[in-house]
């Protein structure tokens, strides 16, 4: 079996959409809500009212995997909403929600908590790509700050997404601060954040926004996700769940991500690339793997990986 469960909620196959990844508009998110092998599928982030996002060319394929800057274009926390109330009953969903402010997170968490949506809220405390705003997973202090003021009226089920941390003292502050809120979940990673690629025919930058800095993602950000997965899953309490996110290609890709801890593993570049089929690609693919090594359950090997 390959499935998992994150605050009481099971989930029938472990994939899922990637936040911002084929899961802004009605259409793309029906398309994952019903794709075989999709476990669930997370909103777009959204903010409290629509925006456009950045403008001019803002996301690149490129060799090792893409570059972004789409800058939180989304259709508003209650188209989101919405959605999400409306297909619940058919899978556990996840709603991203990523305010430019405190004061707009918390004013989305309050409609959230006063609505019907039943399902997971993935804070997203990680966007690269906003002129002027910084990444708040990399401010613990302001990071425990939202925390404390969401969970004195927050009571759904509430998990944040991470950006990738660099230094093991960042996993063991980041995972100090997380330890003390009940949270049901941690997804990791977000892009890494301002990468900078070149289009060699022209010498220009292969973005548009921010001067050509944007988050990379893909198969360059598997090692850095690994190593935040299985980072966290050491120093989280056991039942913080983690959704392993960076750099799956192939099943492969997926079985790495559980061994080093992740209960759900999301798809974003190669989602991006191929559509809506890659997960019953990697559903198939990640079953071989496991008939290699002797396994019939996602469980028999999670957090399983071995050091030298
Ligand atoms: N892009 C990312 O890579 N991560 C986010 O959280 C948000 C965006 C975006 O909308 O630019």
């Amino acid at each position: 079996t390959m499935t998992a469960s994150i605050a009481g909620f099971t989930f029938e196959d472990i994939l899922l959409n990637a936040a911002g990844v084929y899961c802004q508009t009605t259409e793309e998110l029906d398309q994952i809500l019903t794709a075989p092998g999709a476990g669930s599928l997370v909103t777009k982030s959204a903010t409290p009212a629509e925006r456009a996002g950045n403008p001019g060319v803002r996301y690149a394929d490129m060799p090792l995997g893409s570059i972004n800057s789409m800058g939180l274009p989304n259709l508003s926390l209650d188209y989101y909403l919405d959605y999400a109330i409306a297909h619940q009953d058919e899978k556990p969903l996840f709603l991203s929600i990523a305010g430019l402010t405190k004061a707009d997170n918390l004013q989305m968490l309050h409609e959230i908590q006063d609505s019907d949506f039943n399902g997971l809220v993935e804070l997203n405390l990680s966007c690269p790509n906003v002129p002027g705003k910084p990444q708040t997973g990399y401010d613990f202090d302001t990071t425990r700050q939202i925390l404390e003021e969401t969970f004195a009226f927050f009571k759904k089920p509430l998990g944040v997404k991470l950006p990738p941390y660099f230094d093991i003292a960042h996993f063991d502050m980041i995972a100090a601060v997380l330890n003390d809120f009940p949270l049901a979940f941690v997804n990791t990673i977000n892009s890494i954040g301002n990468g900078l690629m070149v289009d060699p025919e022209t010498d220009t930058a292969m973005i548009a926004p921010k001067g050509g800095f944007g988050g990379l993602g893909g198969a360059i950000a598997k090692p850095t996700a690994l190593a935040n997965v299985r980072g966290l899953r050491q120093r989280l309490n056991a039942g913080i769940k983690v959704i392993g996110t960076g750099g799956v290609q192939n099943g492969r890709d997926v079985y790495d991500l559980v061994l080093c801890g992740a209960d759900l593993v999301s798809v974003g570049t190669t989602l991006h690339q191929e559509g809506p089929e890659v997960f019953n690609r990697l559903k198939a693919e990640l079953a071989e793997q496991m008939k290699l090594k002797g396994y019939d359950d996602v469980n028999q090997f999670r957090s399983a990986l071995q050091t030298l």
